[in-house]
């Protein structure tokens, strides 16, 4: 989460392990999509600036962000994809839904990322208000996607080295 002294967007390209060869499937609800297809873009952008290749780059859309779990396990059913980011924006309002999805959305990501042993980001925004989001969209406080990005390949890289340790163990 942004907060006055973290950007989303503040990291340092050397301290990412070298992505190239990591495919990466992007799932992205289509609710708010001002703010979802300004993540996906700061997403994208990340990815290939650490060395993804765009045809490594999956994008599929679902309607909201209730369904990004689901569409998470299609992706990750998909052999060669190696990590999967979800990307929503649940705005709060006046009804009990905002608890409901956000509950949804947190405990599935987690429940896909394990059942299919693949790191499944959580690229959500959960903002009190629309201008909550666009500020972690590309606005002043950076863009969550880009986090998401940098956080898809840490985690696709830390996998592939505790397996070729345990090869070589
Ligand atoms: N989906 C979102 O991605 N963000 C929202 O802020 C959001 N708000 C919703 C509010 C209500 C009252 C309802 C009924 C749905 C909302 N959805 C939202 C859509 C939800 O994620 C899902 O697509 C639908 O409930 C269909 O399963």
């Amino acid at each position: 989460m942004s907060t006055a002294h973290k950007n989303l967007s503040d990291f340092n390209h050397t301290n990412i392990p070298p992505a190239a060869g990591i495919r990466v499937g992007i799932v992205v609800a289509e609710w708010n999509v001002e703010v979802t297809a300004a993540l996906r873009d700061g997403a994208v952008k990340t990815l290939l600036a650490c060395g993804v290749t765009e045809s490594d780059i999956i994008v599929v859309y679902v309607p909201g962000s209730f369904e990004l779990t689901y569409g998470a396990q299609l992706l990750c059913e998909d052999k060669t994809i190696d990590t999967v980011i979800c990307i929503g924006c649940v705005i709060q309002g006046e009804t009990k839904h905002f608890d409901f999805i956000c509950d949804a959305v947190a405990n599935g990501v987690t429940n896909v990322s394990l059942k299919y042993n693949k790191p499944v980001i959580f690229g959500v925004l959960t903002p009190n208000t629309l201008e909550q989001a666009q500020d972690r969209a590309g606005g002043k406080h950076g863009n969550k996607g880009d986090e998401a990005a940098v956080t898809a390949i840490k985690m696709a890289q830390l996998k592939k080295s505790v397996k070729t340790r345990m090869m070589n163990a």
